[in-house]
Formats: structure tokens, sequence, C-alpha cells
């Protein structure tokens, strides 16, 4: 099967936006830099990647007959508010695990930004106080329990949909959209920068675009700018699921091992917590773009993008697409960087 031949249920409002981010580029002053819009690709409670990979795994959750999804992430997760999102538009319920992922202390870390949301559309979503792990957690195994024990039919939707047999295709989709609208807006992207966490959003841009490689023969790289600061899990996940995504879309070969990059350096200590190059890439993109970012991921994957530039390692004739996977809810969170 091709990436064209899964079944998907439309959840964005079609491909996203593309946008040349000029004042950036004149700032850094070497290549180009592009941004394609996840944070603007949906009216479903502010969008964000995970509605597109959620686009490929409707369909499985209407076919099981499910009426509760059940999902997990930190308090502020993206991922869990998109999940909610979704149930609230297919009228399904929803049970959240929000966990103490990130030691960020502020009073209303809980109330605001993206739970807030989560609880607005109806989720019932529950802290716990277990902190950061990529992996299956057991806390999410029991909600899902729960749910049965009272009657229900749960669909499990892991971290950032990641550890989903599906949630590589929405990316991988991506790639393809990436290729359409580089014909209609007359540019090449040689190199992409993605924020790399739970890993399906990057691994289904490796798969995709080596799909598109081996159809077109065009090369581009695909960096994954690490921003769990547990380096050594990321990785292993993002290749794990990219070469499951691989095969799905009958890429026909192995997956190369240099089309698996996940670049280190600007997650700085912990998963959650912003640097001072977080924050520089921030007031950036926000100063001469009036592009928000958040302090979680695209913060850091931003300031991956600027240094990789300023430093020539993506080349001044180099155009690079920037992934804006969304998260801006959760700055409220955050209020007190700015005060
Ligand atoms: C970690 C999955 C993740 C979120 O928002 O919860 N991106």
């Amino acid at each position: 099967m091709s990436i064209a031949d899964f079944p998907r249920y439309p959840l964005t409002f079609g491909p996203s936006p593309v946008q040349h981010l000029k004042r950036l580029s004149q700032h850094l002053g070497g290549a180009q830099v592009w941004a394609k819009r996840e944070d603007v690709n949906s009216g479903l409670a502010f969008g964000g990647n995970k509605v597109r990979k959620l686009e490929y795994i409707v369909p499985d959750v209407l076919a099981t007959g499910a009426d509760t999804l059940v999902s997990i992430g930190g308090y502020q997760s993206n991922h869990t508010r998109q999940v909610a999102a979704v149930a609230a538009h297919l009228g399904l319920k929803c049970r959240l695990v929000q966990e103490k992922w990130v030691p960020w202390d502020d009073p209303v870390n809980d109330k605001v930004g993206n739970i807030l949301l989560s609880r607005m559309m109806g989720a019932d979503a529950r802290l716990d106080p277990s902190g950061f792990d990529i992996g299956l957690r057991d806390s999410w195994k029991d909600a899902l329990a729960e749910v049965e024990a009272a009657g229900g039919q749960p669909y499990p939707i892991p971290a950032g949909a990641s550890e989903h047999p599906l949630g590589g295709l929405g990316f991988a989709n991506w790639a393809f959209e990436v290729a359409e609208q580089e014909k209609q807006l007359g540019v090449y992207f040689d190199t992409i920068i993605v924020c790399t966490v739970t890993g399906s959003t990057h691994a289904g841009m490796i798969a995709g675009f080596a799909a598109l490689e081996d159809l077109t023969g065009v090369k581009r790289r695909v960096l994954g700018i690490d921003a769990s600061a547990t380096l050594a899990k990321t990785r292993d996940q993002v290749g794990r699921i990219a070469r499951h995504t691989a095969e799905l879309i009958e890429l026909g070969r192995e997956l190369r091992d240099d089309e698996i990059t996940v670049l280190e350096g600007w997650a700085g200590e912990l998963y959650g917590i912003p640097v001072e190059s977080t924050m520089n890439a921030i007031a950036l993109g926000a100063q001469l773009e009036a592009m928000i970012t958040d302090p979680v991921y695209e913060g850091k994957s931003l300031a991956g993008l600027i240094d990789l530039v300023r430093s020539g390692e993506i080349a001044r004739d180099s155009t690079v697409l920037y992934a804006h996977l969304g998260g801006q809810p959760a700055i409220n969170a955050y209020h007190s960087l700015w005060t």
C-alpha cells in the first residue's frame, strides 16, 4: 500500500500553509528560512501535529466502535489536548492521564493552557505524579482498564500517538504535501528541521521523504532536533517508528542510518525546561515574524535551526523548511518567563 491508499478522516483544513520567514532569514544572514505551519492546520482547538496523525487513526477508531479515547502526556501535553478535541469533534468520550513530566512548579501549570482546553472540551483529565518517560506507561494502561471496567469501550492512543501502529502515517504524507507545495511555490527545500521527542512526527517524515526520494531522485536532509533530553530513547524510538512506517508504506528497502538524524544540543538538561538558546529563539521568532513558539518543543527546534544556519552547517545557499508543530497553548503555564 502506498501512503495514498490509507484511509484518512479529514480533521485539518487541508494542506498547512508554507511561509517564507524573510525577516528571520535576513537577520540570520545565511540560508533562506521557511516555515510550514501545523500550528494553524485545523479548526479543532488550535490544531497541531497530532491532529494530522489522528487523521490516519480515526478510521480505525470508528471501525472498532470504541466510545472513549484514552491517552497520556504531561500536564501541558499538546497531544492530549488534540485527542480531546478530536473526541469532542467525533462525539466520543475522552479519558486523559496527565503526568508531571516537567518539574515546573508554577501554581497554574496544571490548570491553564492545554489542560484547561481539554477540560473545556469535556475530557476527563486526571493528574498523575509520575515523571517524564516517552515509553508506554502503567498509568495509561490502568486508565484503559478503568474505562473497560466501567462498561466503556476504550481506544488506546499512546503519548504523541507515536507508538500507535499508524502513528507515522500523518507525517509520511506531509512529505508528499511538501513536494506539491514546492511545485506551486517554485521552491525546493533541501533541509527540513523538526522537533523530536516521542518520535512519530519525525519518523513519519523520514519514511515519507525516503519514499519521495526513491520516486523522484530528489534528496534532502531531515534533521530532528531533540527536545526530550533523553536522547538515546528518542533516537531509538525515531528509528524504530521510521522503519515500521517505511514498511507500512511499502518503501521496499531498509532505511539507511544516514536517513535517521537526531541532533542534540538544544534540549537543555530536562524535558520541558527552557534554556537560554530556547528563550533567544522564541524572542527572535516572535519579534521578527510574530511567529509564536513554546518553551517545550518549538522554541528548542527553532534554536537548533538558528544555530545551524548561523554556523553555516546549513549552507548559505540552502533553503530550509522549519516544521512548526504547534503547541502555543503551553505558554500560559510559562507566563513567569516574560513578566
Ligand atoms: C509529547 C507527545 C507530546 C505532547 O504534546 O504530549 N508532544
